[in-house]
């Protein structure tokens, strides 16, 4: 029987990935945590107060609950990182070296950490991104994903750690909003859309980006962790994509549900970040290895989106 703890359980992926991994190991085993909450999302399941840059509180949890893997997502990411880069440092790095290392000593069966497209750079070949090339983030948040890469690998091959990594796109979901990212835009789109019939994007219409819809999402890492582990050949972290468009193109889908929708375009230091990210990802690893596969499209994400975002909406209209 595995024991779960999700740290930054209350974030936009912690909160859906959470009620995932209770479907599947059963809510008593799942332990969500984080430095604030709970959120109602996550509020049936064992909830504990969590700064992950406190070592010993960690541990402490780990120790109470008998806790066999961790999921761990607590960070800063990108557009919030560049506002406080000494923060985004500090808690991705030192939170991630925390958990590595409580999962070393209390010898954890398996850690799961997010990367990210953030990772790679102004030199990596942005269409079709390959699994390893030039990475030369210019943000802290990418630099933080960069080296967390590299402290996984490094404890897998040096403690035989299974900890196992994808890099995900922007995600885009209806159910949690969205925490400081430059892909965020692709989920404020839906609410504007839906709210005022109008939107003013942060990017230019032609930045094109590698995105996915949150289903794919808690699918890939439910699929990765559970893949054998002679499987995973790739112990820095996964290329996994799924839909890549742009705002204008994310617009004009938008406009085929949402009659007069109108888009403005302006552009703010959020436009640098993206430029330097990749358009496109080859996945083939992941594909070979774990036979990834995404579910949704452009269209069959819109639809979703659109149909859940109403429902949501009207039931809490100040969302
Ligand atoms: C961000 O925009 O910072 C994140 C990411 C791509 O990691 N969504």
């Amino acid at each position: 029987m595995e024991r779960v703890l999700v740290t930054g359980a209350c974030g936009q992926l912690g909160s859906e990935l959470s009620i995932a991994l209770a479907a599947h190991h059963g809510k008593e085993n799942i332990i969500v945590s984080d430095i604030h909450g709970p959120i109602p999302l996550v509020s049936n399941m064992v909830f504990e107060q969590l700064d992950v840059l406190d070592s010993q509180s960690l541990e402490a949890i780990v120790d109470r609950h008998g806790v066999t893997q961790i999921y761990h997502l607590a960070a800063l990411l990108s557009a919030k990182g560049e506002q406080n880069p000494q923060l985004a440092w500090k808690l991705n790095m030192d939170g991630l070296l925390n958990v590595l290392e409580c999962a070393r000593k209390h010898k954890l069966k398996k850690v799961f950490w997010p990367s990210s497209i953030a990772a790679f750079g102004s030199n990596t070949p942005s269409i079709n991104t390959p699994q390893i090339c030039t990475m030369d983030p210019n943000t802290v948040y990418g630099i933080s994903k960069l080296a967390g890469e590299l402290w996984c690998n490094y404890y897998h091959q040096q403690y035989q750690l299974d900890v196992r990594s994808v890099r995900f796109p922007g995600l885009i979901s209806y159910k949690s909003p969205p925490g400081g990212g430059t892909t965020d835009y692709a989920i404020d789109i839906f609410h504007s859309a839906l709210q005022k019939k109008e939107f003013v994007c942060f990017l230019k219409e032609d930045t094109q980006l590698p995105m996915m819809f949150m289903p794919d999402a808690i699918k890939a890492t439910l699929e990765l962790m559970q893949a054998p582990a002679e499987n995973i050949s790739v112990r820095t972290s996964y290329n996994i994509s799924a839909i890549d468009f742009t705002p204008q193109q994310l617009a004009a889908e938008i406009s085929k549900h949402i009659e007069n929708f109108a888009i403005k375009y302006l552009p703010d230091y959020r436009q640098e970040i993206a430029a330097s990210w990749p358009q496109s990802l080859d996945d083939k690893q992941a594909r070979f290895d774990w036979s990834w596969e995404p579910q949704h499209d452009l269209s069959s994400m819109t639809v979703e989106m659109i149909r859940n975002l109403s429902l949501v909406i009207s039931e809490n209209p100040t969302l």
